[in-house]
């Protein structure tokens, strides 16, 4: 039904009622301090406007002076009103006596269920792209001559060597730097946690979910809704074969491509596993030689302009290499960066070549991660064990402080170092993990909302109690760690939440879990009330703690729905089978419920990248609407119901589908099939174009704009991934054989049973294919074509070559 907003309540100036829920044990005084901080800052904006107009300093002074008063002596402390239909003066009717409009199921626009054969009549054509050659190949085919002919790799050293020396070697590349050299806490009587054996943990699938029981026809609707799946991940993933091979990501609009990590080509490690999973094998063995061929040592330059793409047209003459000219100094733009993003480095590359390891049992995958894991090692040698979150390559750390870092980053790169320890048998990787996660578990803040930490640490400052908490960015991740810790390491014979000095690292990952979210579930979990329509839902929020200058401490919570939170649904379901704890299976519903909401309730079908809820006791969410039949009934304001505050953009992120897979295979209801189908075709229909699919503005909007941002290589490797896996047998990648990180790749789990390390592909992934050996040394790490186009151009800019412009200096 339509409805026409009227004007607002009268009682909407009336701010008595606190505007807040309250947060157990939080300081009622400090409920407010978001509001008026939001007050503030329109304010202050007027007071600038009006000091532009008139610059007199006095008369600014004057209005400043005014504004402050009227400030102080304001009674009203509301959140921003952030939609459309403001009323613009009081209204006449007593909201109080008005019945309630409710949405149908929260929601102004409701999605239909599309069928699977025509999913989405506006898409443009599907590209065939698929195995296409790689534009890039082309350029570099004809580039093999220069290849033979310049010593770009001697050429591309001196260019190294002439701009880091500290932890280079001889030839100018990161240093390796042996585990016996590290500084590893021992000597100040740091002890690592035994690791005890695995024991059979419950079972995490639904009891229907244990083997395949779906009947003929729910085995063909999977299996065209899988179908769809995969046409979609082809249009992507051959856009990027054909335009951005080898580097980071593509831009689907300009078919251009971008190296946000540090050009090793993260869309394809990031792809490698679901390559295997959608049963892709000559585009995952082409992946695979691309593997093969990543120099780990080379990063490309972080500015993706300092070089041109590949094109025979811009190779310089030979005669340029041949010159003894050297110039005084390289341009900072196009010298090769060394330093890394650990954490997105290590879900984003090391977690997928474990996991293809894992799904394949293929030894170069296991090389490229020990390679990779030893280059990333000495950045977790810190005081604390605390990871660096940029890291120069080749540097260490001698036991130095790491400064301020955000707990995602530190807490969530431990289970590939956990992996990397199991499938090799050297405990110096877990090791490393283990001593950060224990400064964690020994952190004196954490006891007074305990368990939980803010989003940033200072290792300078232990007990401070400032900042931001929560399970969404800059935390997220910490906590799913810690309970697929435990999963990963195959439990343990202890009581999860007997001890407070366990000893057993598992029991200890399982004790820290149940501490956080014994926490969270009171001061962060609250019921949505406020959404007309909505029944039993919840949403995580954040606390926020604030210390005054004069040493008080103030706390409030805001009603947030984040997308980045939205993975905690499936958290919190996959402990609540793990450990027993009921109660977290109740809100790992209610929550992912609220998370499907948020893609239900826009006008495109999918989820802004963050909400903010009107909370229960504000008065000003009311607003008064006119229906269709002429009706005045009272509503709560805001598009979608409900909210005051978005941030409307959208960039094609995983985590409710990560949590509607989940909860799929723990109930085994097939009404989280549906709600995966709405959420996909709404995504393609509102994302696809000729190029792939790009991030939108505007979740809102009837026409959103497309972005060309580059692809984030997680839609490769986690949002198509739990889709695919959504409609597929049950016993694909079972939750009791196998622990998901952060990044969705799976590892596999240790079971009393079995040996950890693969020594077999495991089934269906690379069955009935050729063997997988592993390449020669001399041929494993010489550098992709794209690195190798760098490099060349590198050597010609240190003779004097003007690359950019094709031309002699
Ligand atoms: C992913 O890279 C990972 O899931 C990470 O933990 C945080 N979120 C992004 C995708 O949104």
């Amino acid at each position: 039904m339509s409805y026409r907003p009227l004007a607002a309540s009268a009682t909407d100036s009336d701010s008595d009622k606190d505007g807040f829920p309250s947060s157990p044990g939080f300081p009622p005084s400090s409920r407010h301090a978001r509001s008026a901080s939001g007050n503030w800052a329109a304010r202050a904006s007027h007071v600038q406007r009006l000091a532009r107009t008139y610059p007199l300093p006095t008369v600014a002074l004057a209005i400043l002076s005014l504004t402050l008063v009227v400030h102080l002596l304001s009674p009203t402390r509301q959140p921003p009103p952030d939609f459309s239909s403001r009323p613009t003066h009081k209204q006449p009717y007593d909201l109080d006596s008005l019945p309630l409009y409710a949405y149908p199921n929260g929601t102004r626009y409701p999605h239909p269920l599309r069928p699977s054969d025509d999913p989405w009549p506006r898409r443009p054509v599907i590209s065939d792209h698929y195995l296409a050659q790689s534009r890039l190949d082309r350029e570099l085919n004809q580039l093999q001559e220069y290849d033979l002919l310049v010593d770009y790799v001697q050429a591309t050293e001196v260019v190294l060597s002439a701009v880091h020396r500290d932890g280079s070697d001889e030839k100018g590349r990161p240093r390796k730097i042996p585990h016996a050299a590290l500084y590893d806490g021992k000597e100040q009587g740091w002890a690592p946690k035994k690791l005890g054996a695995p024991v059979e943990l419950p079972p995490v699938q639904h009891a229907s979910m244990q083997k395949d029981g779906r009947s003929t026809e729910e085995k063909e609707q999977d299996e065209l809704r899988r179908g769809w799946v995969v046409k979609a991940f082809k249009h992507l993933w051959g856009h990027y074969v054909e335009s951005a091979w080898g580097y980071d990501e593509l831009k689907p609009l300009s078919q251009g491509a971008s190296n946000p990590f540090a050009g090793w080509g993260a869309t394809i490690f990031d792809a490698l596993d679901t390559l295997l999973i959608m049963g892709l094998k000559d585009e995952y063995l082409r992946a695979r030689a691309h593997v093969a061929q990543v120099d780990f040592s080379f990063l490309a330059p972080s500015n993706p302009d300092a070089y041109p793409r590949p094109n025979a047209s811009l190779v310089p003459p030979m005669s340029v290499f041949m010159s003894t000219a050297e110039p005084d100094s390289v341009d900072w733009r196009v010298r090769s960066p060394r330093t890394v993003r650990t954490f997105e480095t290590i879900i984003r590359y090391l977690g997928s070549l474990l996991s293809a390891y894992d799904l394949t049992a293929d030894p170069l995958m296991l090389s490229r991660a020990v390679e990779l894991g030893d280059f990333l090692l000495p950045s977790m040698a810190t005081r604390t064990g605390f990871i660096e979150p940029a890291y120069e390559l080749g540097t260490h750390g001698h036991g130095g402080e790491v400064g301020t870092v955000c707990l995602a980053e530190i807490g969530s790169v431990a289970l590939e170092f956990a992996r990397l320890s199991q499938v090799t048998g050297d405990p110096v990787y877990l090791e490393a993990v283990q001593r950060g996660l224990d400064t964690l578990d020994t952190w004196p803040a954490a006891d007074r909302l305990k368990g939980l930490f803010p989003v940033w640490l200072n290792t300078r400052n232990q007990s401070s109690l400032t900042g931001t908490y929560t399970f969404g960015g800059q935390a997220d991740s910490y906590y799913e760690y810690l309970i697929k810790l435990y999963q990963l390491l195959g439990g343990s014979s202890l009581s999860p939440s007997s001890s407070s000095s366990s000893s057993d690292a598992a029991s200890q990952y399982a004790r820290m879990y149940t501490a956080a979210i014994d926490s969270a579930q009171q001061h962060l979990v609250r019921p949505i009330t406020t959404v007309p329509g909505l029944e039993g839902a919840a949403t995580i929020g954040d606390v926020h703690y604030k210390e005054t200058y004069k040493g008080e401490v103030r706390s409030w919570f805001s009603m947030r729905l984040d997308h980045l939170t939205c993975f905690a649904g499936g958290m919190l379901g996959l402990g609540s089978r793990l450990l027993g704890r009921d109660q977290d299976f109740d809100t790992a519903q209610k929550f992912t419920k609220a998370c499907t909401w948020a893609y239900d309730s826009t006008r495109t079908g999918l989820a802004p990248e963050g909400m903010e809820l009107w909370a229960e006791g504000n008065p000003e969410r009311w607003e008064a609407v006119e229906l269709e039949d002429g009706t005045i009934a009272k509503t709560v304001k805001g598009d979608p119901p409900g909210v005051y505050g978005t941030q409307n953009y959208h960039i094609q992120r995983p985590e409710t589908i990560e949590s509607v897979f989940y909860m799929y295979r723990l109930t085994g209801d097939r009404k989280y099939q549906d709600d995966a189908w709405r959420m996909f075709t709404s995504w393609v229909d509102a994302t696809i174009t000729e190029g792939g699919f790009t991030h939108i503005h505007d979740v809102n909007s009837a026409n959103p704009k497309h972005d060309d941002s580059g692809v984030e290589s997680f839609v490769y490797g986690e949002t198509l991934k739990y889709y695919y896996l959504i409609f597929s047998s049950p016993d694909l990648l079972s939750l009791d054989d196998w622990t998901f990180t952060t990044e969705a790749h799976p590892f596999r789990s240790a079971k009393p049973s079995s040996s950890s390390a693969p020594s077999t592909p495991a089934a269906p992934f690379w069955q009935d294919a050729p063997a997988l050996t592993m390449p020669p040394l001399r041929e494993v790490g010489q550098g992709t074509p794209a690195q190798k186009w760098v490099r060349m151009l590198q050597a010609a800019t240190v003779k004097g070559w003007d690359t950019a412009r094709s031309k002699r200096r």
